[in-house]
């Protein structure tokens, strides 16, 4: 029999991978981590752009527990473990530009996604394209036109930009949640997306005259929390309103009248794709040196020596910034291409879009855990919060594998084909998530198979799903024979 070198690995160590660390420190079982990078802080190592940000209250976006994490690393050697945690993260596998020439540019070019560590990325004085406008291109473009001499924004499709929650953090507000973080902690897996919300509109929008509408919109917009101005903000008519406002207040922020109606996204509705934040993002376009090119009107034929060719003109540049974005949710788990019992691999079953069962596990890969992958509440909800859960929920899996003697289970392919269902029955309540081209659907990059990989029915009724999973034996899995090492 093979000799098993530790009960658990765990690969990656952003916020699920450090936390599943700790955690099978604390339940006694000896664990090794891995991680490509030369420190640990997954999303936020290589995220590190000028104005990178998140757009979850901090209050929250934090974990729960406090403790060291002690980290390895290994290059060329074989490990056996009982159980494998895959906590490569949802947005860490970058999209490549697909644009022709990128190679070719003789200047610098930066991806937003591996921003460089080791040195200082000089911009001063430079003339700057940056391609893409996503939370990545709408985070880091002010910060490049606080320093560049030129800033060239080449923008495919417009994206909802609304103001930030930003501002200083409420001692009063700190303290009780540090008071008892367990509480916080149970709480947040209690709501929609393992935050606490600022404001909720109390009003439906049903309900509602077509002055009150305006007043709860104005209301839900000064509280920073438009999209959630109504009772019932999920419907497709107050999301048409919503998305209305927004495009109001985005376009009066723009001075030029061409470049606020380029910035203004008329072909989704808000939340069809990913919003971004900002308070500053808007009001760079008016600076003299800031200039948006629409590649909707005249796109990128080519990538030069000297810079980028559109259909309509040459721009010469000494510097390109790719926030192109990412092979999202599926395409980290994709990148490893991993091989489970009988042979098969990984990327033939998802050949057609990932399966799961509850986000967390796959028929065929026993004893592998996929924290942050498709189908969780994952980037729509609090990804610390989803970090811990997942976590916890894989550790009392284990747990209970061992209290039963038992060494290996795996979701059933029923389970698999109810949760992608679930998952499809969800998304179809949300305006423009089926017709939005967008990272959630796999849409961004040419030839992934098109599907709805957020699961979209709410970070409660997720954790309950998994609990009840483990309250009744697992059901929904099959424990296969082996032993209990
Ligand atoms: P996103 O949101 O996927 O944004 C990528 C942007 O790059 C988006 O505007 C794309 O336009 C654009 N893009 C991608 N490829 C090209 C090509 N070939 N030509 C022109 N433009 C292109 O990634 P981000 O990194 O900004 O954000 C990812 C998430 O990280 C973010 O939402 C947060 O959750 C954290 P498109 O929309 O495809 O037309």
């Amino acid at each position: 029999m093979t000799k098993v070198d530790c009960d658990v690995v765990v690969v990656g160590a952003g916020f699920a991978g450090i936390y599943a660390l700790w955690k099978a420190e604390q339940q006694g079982l000896s664990v090794r981590g891995f991680e490509r990078a030369s420190d640990v802080g997954g999303t936020w190592y290589w995220n590190a752009y000028p104005g990178a940000r998140c757009d979850v209250a901090s209050y929250n976006y934090a974990y729960f527990f406090n403790s060291d994490v002690v980290r390895e690393t290994s290059g060329g050697e074989t490990v056996v473990c009982r159980y494998l945690v895959l906590a490569v993260g949802a947005l860490s596998e970058p999209k490549a530009p697909d644009i022709p020439g990128v190679d070719s540019f003789a200047g610098d070019a930066w991806f937003t996604s591996s921003w460089p560590r080791d040195r200082e990325v000089d911009l001063k004085g430079k003339r700057v394209g940056v391609i893409g406008t996503g939370s990545s291109g709408v985070q880091c473009i002010p910060e490049v036109a606080k320093v560049a001499s030129e800033v060239f924004v080449f923008q495919r499709t417009a994206n909802f930009v609304t103001p930030t929650l930003s501002g200083p953090m409420d001692p009063k507000l700190v303290a009780e949640l540090r008071a008892d973080p367990e509480a916080v902690r149970n709480d947040l897996r209690k709501t929609y997306g393992g935050n606490q919300p600022l404001y909720i509109g109390p009003d439906r929008f049903s309900e509602l005259d077509e002055e009150g509408r305006e007043k709860a919109l104005w209301r839900a917009w000064e509280q920073k929390e438009v999209a959630l101005a109504f009772w019932d903000s999920h419907l497709p008519e107050a999301n048409a309103a919503i998305s209305e406002f927004i495009r109001q207040r985005m376009h009066e922020v723009v001075d030029d009248p061409w470049t606020a109606n380029q910035l203004v996204p008329w072909d989704h509705p808000y939340g069809g794709k990913r919003p971004c934040q900002s308070d500053v993002y808007l009001q760079t376009f008016n600076q003299p040196h800031v200039r948006l090119v629409s590649l909707r009107e005249t796109p990128i034929e080519q990538i030069v020596p000297e810079g980028i060719v559109t259909s309509a003109e040459a721009f010469d540049l000494d510097v390109i910034i790719y926030a192109t974005g990412f092979d999202a949710l599926s395409g980290p788990v994709r990148a490893l291409n991993i091989t489970g019992i009988d042979g098969v691999a990984m990327n033939d079953q998802w050949a057609d879009g990932p399966v799961n069962y509850l986000g967390t596990m796959v028929h065929g890969f026993p004893n592998l855990f996929l924290p942050s992958s498709a189908m969780s509440p994952s980037v729509l909800s609090n990804m610390a919060t989803l970090a811990e859960q997942q976590v916890d929920f894989i550790f009392d899996t284990i747990r209970w594998l061992d209290d039963h003697g038992q060494a290996r289970l795996h979701p059933s392919a029923e389970s698999q084909d109810f949760w992608r269902d679930e998952t499809l029955r969800f998304a179809k309540r949300v305006p423009g998530a089926l017709t939005t081209d967008s990272w959630y659907n796999g849409a961004n990059v040419p030839g992934k198979p098109r599907q709805y990989m957020v699961y979209r029915g709410g970070f409660s009724r997720y954790n309950d799903a998994c609990y009840r999973e483990l309250e009744d034996g697992f059901p929904g899995y099959e424990v296969l024979p082996g032993r209990a090492a």
